[in-house]
């Protein structure tokens, strides 16, 4: 064999072993590209609250301000409502999914080691309403003290949304309460930063 042949050679040899690399990474391209990560805002947000009489029930809806959680026993109790609208994901078939909730500002007490926030999910109409204050079912409880305000709070909320989109609902709420006596001050749509639905489907 001369030297030009099996320099011709070694040539296809390295084209095959280039082309091999590029369709192995193309395949890893692929992989990532199969999932795909969208982030949804509010269709509506704001705090509900029970104070004027404090009698379990409440009286007044607030949407422009901040998501306020708050309890003060026995004078006033304030919950937050934020929902969103799934229509977008209709089925698809959901992943993961993250409830973000920014910190804006909080009442620390000295003598309080965590601000628990109960966090609950429920089919949603879009629009606040006075009924929402006791609605939704237990998820789980977030500790605000411990919550930095440039980092938001990540909530999994994957089997709240996927059971959502799986029965055809369009709407999905979430509700705040505390029973701390703290006070949190979550970022609404109004007073960034908004909470956000990180939701990630095949
Ligand atoms: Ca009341």
């Amino acid at each position: 064999m001369d030297k030009s042949a099996f320099a011709a050679i070694l040539g296809l040899f390295a084209l095959n072993a280039c082309a091999l690399a590029q369709a192995q990474h193309l395949g890893a391209v692929e992989v990532q590209s199969a999932s795909v990560t969208t982030r949804l805002v509010p269709v509506a947000d704001g705090s509900i609250i029970d104070e004027n009489p404090y009698d379990g029930f409440a009286d007044e809806v607030l949407r422009n301000q901040a998501n306020v959680v708050f309890l003060d026993q026995g004078r006033s109790d304030v919950r937050s409502v934020i929902e969103f609208d799934l229509i977008g994901l209709e089925g698809l078939i959901v992943s993961s999914a993250t409830l973000e909730l920014s910190v804006r500002g909080k009442t620390v007490h000295a003598d309080l080691p965590i601000m628990p926030v109960e966090v609950r999910t429920f089919f949603a109409d879009g629009i606040l309403r006075k009924s929402d204050f006791h609605r939704g079912q237990f998820i789980g409880v977030i500790d605000v003290n411990s919550a930095t305000f440039d980092i938001p709070i990540p909530i999994d909320v994957t089997r709240d949304v996927q059971r959502a989109i799986s029965t055809g609902k369009t709407f999905l709420g979430f509700s705040l309460r505390t029973t701390s006596g703290a006070q949190i001050d979550f970022g609404s749509l109004e007073w960034g930063p908004p909470p956000a639905l990180v939701v990630t489907f095949e």
